[in-house]
């Protein structure tokens, strides 16, 4: 509903309503919350915000500016002080215009002569207009606005101005014959006795505004003796108690020397988090902040025993090594934030072995019942009505730095496997057989290079290859396009019962014989697996002194 139409039906309902003063959307919001029915954009503290004074300093579109923040910030009506309307009625048709357009429920309009001064302040300069000059800004008020409903309200200075109860009357009168919505009666006085004669001579059938700043005894149980007042204003608490409190915490952070007492007095930075959408935002953020490889997905099997009696018994006692806890992170979680930290969410497990003990929200899991029988091969295929178009293979014993599946993602090749040179190295130290892999060309050593991928491509790729043969070893990590997806599905249902119980690499080299090109991202660091009980020492070691960084 309209925001003015919400101010109308306040008008409209028994008793009175309130309105509390305002100064930027964080303020307009914690009145909304505070369960005030509307927000008053005044002057005073609008000025006040930006520390100069209420004197027509400020120009409109500063106050707009303000306005539309508040407007923004709260589903209540907001109530905008116009001042004397920034000019003559010619800069008053532009201002209804302007902030009728920017949602503002209404406005409230003085009859001081430019410059005005803050209604409250001693010794302030109180000139009023004459009663043509404000009734013609009225009539080009009501004339300039669009929509019925949208509020302009006259603020009757005469009061404040010194020039008395008949002349406020007079003025207040000529208003409503204008087209005045309502009248605000403005009292500087601590005695409320002028705002209530005016209230009960007040004979039109328009209602009546007050701001009780100075006359605060005036409380709402006694407001309610008066019909005829339907808005009252609180017009400058809000940022007199944010002055207080600032005062307050400064003076304490001072006094300490250090903000350590003063802390948990204060709001907890998640309530601000909270108070500006930030968690609204988060939900954004995961609905419609696409990412470019977004698309891609994830398929990580993760369906075989682990291999090591010891890590099996004493760690891991029946459960799928992808839950091996490193650091106090299962390996799986560790690899999902990497994926999810680059937009990539669609994430399947194949599961088999003890797979039940897999339950991570946010993946789709799926279980390869042969998994006793049958290897990596078979669990990826286990998925495949989730193969089509980009898929990203990953072995669930794998741990890896953000960094290479980056680099993986971006290639270009229908089919590519992320192989490592340094393998010959560390060659003892794995008593598993490894996926070797003949590239075309050997491990990068000579000279320095500016690129980090130098074409290579991968000629033959298998457990069984020779080790003094083969350059290079698979690390488990591999990526498909569309079309490389397809391949890959095709040549497994075309050759289903020699492929069953076969490893993933037997059905790439099959790829390469029947001459589809495989290429490959060359690594020498940034990744490891976990096989052993040493290894599970030795990286657990390496990740508790990373993270703690
Ligand atoms: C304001 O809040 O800016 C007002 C009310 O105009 S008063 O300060 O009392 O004039
Ligand atoms: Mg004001």
């Amino acid at each position: 509903m309209e925001k003015s139409k919400k101010l109308r039906e306040l008008f409209n309902l028994p008793g009175f309503f309130r309105l509390v003063g305002a100064h930027n959307g964080l303020t307009a919001k914690l009145i909304e919350k505070a369960g005030f029915e509307g927000v008053w954009a005044s002057s005073l503290e609008v000025s006040a915000s930006h520390a100069v004074p209420d004197a027509n300093i400020l120009t409109m579109t500063d106050y707009l500016d303000a306005a539309v923040s508040m407007n923004d910030a709260v589903t209540i009506p907001v109530v905008v002080d116009v001042d004397q309307g920034y000019g003559n009625s010619i800069n008053v048709i532009r201002m209804v215009q302007k902030f009728e357009a920017a949602g503002i429920a209404g406005v409230i309009m003085e009859d001081k002569k430019f410059p005005k001064q803050n209604s409250l302040l001693v010794g302030g300069k109180q000139e009023l207009a004459s009663i043509a000059e404000f009734s013609g800004k009225i009539m080009a008020a009501k004339n300039a606005q669009r929509d019925d409903d949208f509020m302009v309200i006259a603020r009757v200075e005469a009061l404040i101005a010194g020039w008395g109860h008949e002349e406020a009357k007079k003025r207040a009168k000529a208003y409503v014959e204008a087209g005045a919505d309502a009248i605000m009666i403005h009292s500087k006085q601590s005695d409320p006795a002028e705002v209530i004669r005016f209230i009960e001579e007040w004979k039109e059938d328009i209602p009546i505004v007050i701001v009780p700043t100075n006359y605060y005894t005036l409380t709402e149980d006694k407001i309610k003796n008066h019909p005829k007042v339907k808005m009252v204003i609180y017009a400058n608490h809000v940022i007199r108690s944010a002055v207080t409190s600032i005062k307050e915490t400064l003076k304490e952070i001072k006094e300490q020397g250090g903000i350590h007492t003063i802390s948990e007095k204060l709001i907890p930075v998640k309530e601000l988090f909270e108070l500006q959408g930030t968690f609204e935002m988060k939900d954004h953020e995961t609905k419609y902040v696409k990412g470019d490889f977004e698309e891609i997905k994830v398929i990580i099997p993760a369906a075989g025993k682990p291999i090591d009696p010891k890590l099996n018994d004493v760690y891991l006692k029946d459960t799928p090594l992808c839950l091996l806890d490193i650091n106090g992170k299962p390996i799986i979680q560790r690899n999902i934030e990497i994926l999810n930290s680059l937009k990539i969410n669609d994430i399947s497990v194949v599961t088999g072995y003890c797979g039940e003990k897999i339950n991570l929200p946010a993946i789709n899991k799926y279980h390869n019942s042969e998994y006793e029988n049958t290897k990596a091969l078979h669990s990826i295929m286990t998925a495949k009505d989730k193969m089509n178009g980009k898929i990203l293979m990953l072995y669930s014993d794998l741990l890896f730095d953000k960094d290479i599946v980056e680099r993986l993602i971006k290639k270009e090749g229908d089919i590519t496997l992320v192989i490592d040179s340094s393998y010959k190295l560390n060659a003892n130290r794995y008593n598993k057989k490894l996926d070797l892999v003949v590239g075309k060309r050997d491990p990068y050593l000579g000279e320095r290079s500016l690129t980090f991928d130098d074409h290579n491509e991968i000629v033959k790729i298998g457990s069984h290859l020779d080790p003094d043969e083969a350059n290079f070893e698979f690390i488990g990590m591999a990526m498909f396009s569309g079309q490389g997806t397809e391949l890959l599905k095709q040549i497994y249902s075309e050759n289903y019962e020699e492929m069953k119980n076969k490893d993933f690499t037997y059905a790439i080299q099959k790829l390469i014989e029947q001459g589809h090109k495989v290429d490959c991202l060359e690594v020498n660091k940034g990744w490891t697996e976990i096989h052993t009980f040493e290894d599970y020492k030795r990286i657990n070691a390496i990740i508790a002194k990373r993270d703690k960084k």
